[in-house]
């Protein structure tokens, strides 16, 4: 195996068991809506629903993504330059650092010491050491986004006319968007978390940590999307056997997001007072406006899909989509994603909605959305892509494709009865991160929609334990050796038709950091000017 694929089979092995202890946890949750409460068997492992509603959105949304995406587009990177990276002693730096980093903070969550949920709103008070592993795990990110920027640079000098190769591009940016993101999160641990937890200051502050961890909540959603867009626009062409409809439009999809995906964090504190109307309108305009770039997506990749699904026999204005290969789960997975995904959206442009957020926020709805979006759209297309990742790392073919089938299916279904139940119960009031079975007001009109959720997750939890034997079935009990891994598509219109302005770094994010600059300077200053940090910490659970 080669360096790179040594260090992506590093990271996807954090990032599953990650997932593993994701899922696990999920069960019980989905189980608890619908009446069965395991929690007083299953302590001390797992102490609470909190506990393990904190392990559950930690593990599966902060680690197993960014692991996964480290893994992933490392790869890509290397294989779209054709070369290899720049620095591997960087490489597994990078990776020890980041793991050492997930250990450290794993501890506390584990302990039952950092029960904060995943967005660790103060003053909810975790142990110093969730928040110093955090940051670790953060900071190990830059340096993934270094060692990207010097290949993408050695590459550079020795193609200084060539277009970047589309799939290369797209992880750079990628990673350079969330490098400028993250530094909310950063500034909240380093100058208030941190200290704090260590007793080095008194006190904090719920609206300037929550202004600061939104910064950087906003655009990590599109930090977990875009790897699957990468995949969608570079890969799933080919392996419908057809071509990416348009390499410029895709081009013009991710610079968007560069600019767009991180001056709109206010949309999730729509209901916070102490930011003024104004700015959140702003927030809520532009949040229209990142809606774009995934429209875009929408348009190019389905095109690209109906080319193959033509080239294989499709015809007609629908029908053609059956002729997409259904057989294979990679496709399969990716496309059912995509099609809860537009759910997802449009959610998203409800939540976005100023006045209609009021109905929605904090309810059942948001994970309803949530797990639509980050729960399927990326979760199920990075299925779809260690359906052949894995084999290909690995060396042996896949265990099962009929096994891989039924999962991507089952987990298409139990998501949609999943998200629906909780969309409705959103709308019917319910709480979100509530035991709503230990609640006092549980009303009997969401006892009715209850048990979906229980349902959904189950279906859930079976195909992701179908995930797992096959996978651990591939490794260690698969004898064919594996097909070759897909190639990138080829474009309808290529790579020579994207103007050249697009292959170019410095106008795009000079107009990134303005618009950062306008959308967030005034407040943040005005926060960070006039706040004392002087309210003490809870421990709540
Ligand atoms: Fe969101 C809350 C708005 C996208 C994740 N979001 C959340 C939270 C998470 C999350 C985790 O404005 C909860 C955070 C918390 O714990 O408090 N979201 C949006 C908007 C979009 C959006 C406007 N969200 C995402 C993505 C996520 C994600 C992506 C994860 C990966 N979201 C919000 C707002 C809130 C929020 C508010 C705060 C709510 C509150 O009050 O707390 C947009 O980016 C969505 C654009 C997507 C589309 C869909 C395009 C469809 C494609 C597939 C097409 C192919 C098909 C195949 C259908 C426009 C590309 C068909 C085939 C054929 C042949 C036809
Ligand atoms: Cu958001």
């Amino acid at each position: 195996m080669s360096a790179e694929n040594r260090l992506t089979a590093a990271y996807l092995t954090v990032a599953l068991v990650a997932l593993f202890g994701g899922v696990v946890t999920g069960l019980f949750q989905a189980l608890e809506h619908a009446g069965v409460n395991l929690y007083p068997r299953l302590a001390p492992v797992v102490q609470s629903y909190y506990h393990s509603l904190s392990l559950h959105g930690v593990l599966n949304v902060l680690v197993f993504t960014t692991f996964f995406i480290c893994g992933f587009l490392q790869f890509m990177t290397a294989r779209a330059l054709g070369m290899p990276l720049a620095s591997p002693g960087l490489g597994w730096a990078t990776f020890w650092l980041m793991t050492a980093g997930l250990l450290l903070a794993a501890i506390p969550l584990v302990g039952n010491a950092a029960t904060v949920l995943f967005t660790f709103y103060p003053p909810m008070k975790a142990h110093w050491a969730f928040y110093i592993g955090l940051t670790l795990v953060v900071a190990g990110t830059w340096l993934v986004t270094l060692n990207l920027a010097l290949t993408y640079r050695a590459w550079r000098a020795r193609n200084p006319e060539a277009r970047t190769p589309l799939a290369a591009f797209m992880s750079l940016v990628t990673f350079v968007m969330w490098t400028i993101a993250s530094l909310g999160i950063a500034a909240e641990m380093l100058f208030m978390l941190i200290p704090w937890s260590l007793g080095l200051i008194g006190g904090t502050d719920a609206l300037l940590a929550r202004a600061l961890f939104w910064f950087t909540g906003h655009p990590i959603v599109y930090f977990w999307l875009l790897p699957a867009y990468v995949s969608w626009y570079t890969l799933l062409p080919r392996q419908a056997g057809g071509r990416l409809f348009s390499d410029p439009l895709a081009r013009v999809s991710f610079i968007l997001f560069l600019i767009l995906s991180i001056p709109i964090g206010f949309h999730h504190q729509f209901t916070d007072p102490g930011i003024e109307e104004g700015w959140k309108l702003l927030h809520a305009f532009l949040t229209f406006a990142v809606f774009f770039p995934s429209l875009l997506t929408f348009f190019n990749v389905v095109a690209s899909l109906e080319t193959g699904a033509r080239a294989r026999g499709g015809r007609g204005w629908v029908a053609w989509f059956g002729k997409l290969p259904w057989g294979d789960p990679s496709v399969a997975a990716q496309v059912l994603a995509m099609l809860l995904f537009a759910f997802g959206g449009i959610g998203g442009l409800i939540n976005a909605s100023f006045n209609l957020n009021l109905v929605v926020h904090n309810t059942a709805w948001i994970p309803g959305h949530l797990h639509l979006t980050v729960g399927t759209a990326v979760t199920l297309s990075f299925m779809g892509i260690t359906y052949w990742l894995v084999p290909f790392l690995r060396g042996r073919s896949l265990w099962s494709r009929r096994l891989a089938l039924a999962q991507v299916w089952l987990w298409f279904v139990g998501m949609a009865i999943f998200s629906h139940a909780l969309h409705r119960l959103g709308l019917m009031g319910m709480p979100r991160r509530t035991m709503i079975g230990a609640s006092a007001y549980l009303q009997p009109s969401w006892e009715k929609v209850l048990p979906l959720v229980g349902i959904g997750g189950t279906i859930l939890s079976v195909s992701a334990l179908l995930y797992f034997l096959n996978l651990v079935l591939t490794l260690v009990a698969s004898r064919q050796p594996a097909p070759a891994a897909p190639e990138f598509a080829q474009a309808l219109s290529g790579p020579e038709h994207a103007p050249a302005i697009l292959d170019r770094w410095r106008p795009w994010l000079a107009l990134a950091v303005v618009l950062i600059l306008i959308a967030y300077g005034p407040t943040l200053v005005r926060l960070a000017v006039t706040t004392p940090l002087s309210t003490p910490g809870l421990r709540v659970w």
